[in-house]
């Protein structure tokens, strides 16, 4: 098998482009797909700092050390869930990336900041541990972010994380959700900073092969909380229709910004925010839905 573009021995066969390249056309290949996602949708500019969410994953520390590589000033924040032995393991992997690259990071410990790790909050308020999750992770990144004014937030979803939330979002119409599904979400307020996602032209199989191919240790195993998980359930199928037919899930995505670019010409409409009278970060209710939380859990403790 020879690369397409060099005629070298080929490493990696890509059936959605119809094509293979070696490993160092991989790279810029890789290196190409992020910097179009940056210049394309505008996600941010040279002289903005950028916060990288990172779990200690395939696709964070990929789209740490790509964003590094292209020169962007990076913060790595870390959130420790502190979900048993798991949680340890993705700290440690963030930690030695980190430190073998001089790149600087906060870790959020929730732990150390309400004595106690994610299961046992969300048994507590008897909700889905990946709910609760995912307000922790949004509130504490945006915090943080603005805390040390970095105004960009990226995170590493890839293009088989939004096709299958795309999906997910179809099959129940989620009008809502279909609205803000998008690659760059605008600071709507002062205090939030703009959330991006640098990595939605490339499929999982080619973060992987980028992060084995440039030596990046990331943690295998996946979250505890993740088995059985609907998204799991969309991956599959959307595979399934990929390996029947190559560019399905590009297709699907893409077309359906585009689609969504012509209908809505300017941002969503911003939500009415006001300060949350217990944080004072911004929210659509009187208290923030993170200082709910939080709240809920210091009087069951
Ligand atoms: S980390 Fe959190 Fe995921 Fe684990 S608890 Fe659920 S949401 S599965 S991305
Ligand atoms: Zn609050």
């Amino acid at each position: 098998m020879r690369c397409r573009k060099c005629s070298s021995k080929a490493i990696i066969r890509l059936p959605r482009h119809n094509t293979t390249f070696c490993a160092s056309c991989f790279s810029t290949y890789v290196l190409d797909q992020v910097t179009r996602a940056i210049k394309d949708d505008r996600m941010f500019r040279r002289d903005e700092g950028v916060a990288v969410a990172v779990s200690g994953g395939k696709d964070s520390l990929a789209l740490w050390a790509i964003l590094a590589h292209l020169g962007y000033r990076t913060l790595g924040l870390h959130i420790d869930l502190g979900i048993g032995e798991y949680s340890g393991r993705s700290y440690r992997k963030v930690e030695a990336f980190a430190q073998a690259r001089g790149l600087p990071f906060v870790v959020h410990s929730l732990r150390e900041t309400h004595g106690m790790g994610l299961s046992e909050m969300a048994d507590g308020i008897h909700r889905p541990p990946c709910s609760a999750c995912g307000v922790i992770k949004r509130y504490n990144m945006n915090a943080i972010a603005a805390q040390y004014e970095m105004p960009v937030l990226a995170t590493g979803h890839n293009l088989d994380d939004e096709a299958s939330r795309l999906l997910g979002n179809v099959l129940h119409w989620q009008d809502d959700y279909l609205e803000k599904q998008s690659p760059v979400l605008p600071n709507s307020h002062p205090q939030l900073v703009r959330k991006v996602k640098p990595l939605y032209r490339l499929a999982e199989r080619e973060i992987a092969a980028w992060a084995v191919l440039h030596k990046i240790d990331y943690i295998v195993e996946e979250c505890p909380n993740a088995g059985g998980s609907k998204m799991l359930l969309y991956k599959d199928v959307l595979n399934r229709l990929e390996h029947a037919a190559p560019g399905t899930k590009h297709q699907f995505y893409l077309q359906f910004l585009e689609r969504q670019k012509a209908r809505v010409q300017k941002a969503p409409a911003a939500p009415d925010l006001r300060a949350c009278t217990t944080c004072g970060q911004p929210s659509t209710a009187e208290v923030c839905s993170y200082c709910k939380l939080v709240g809920t859990f210091r009087v069951l403790k």
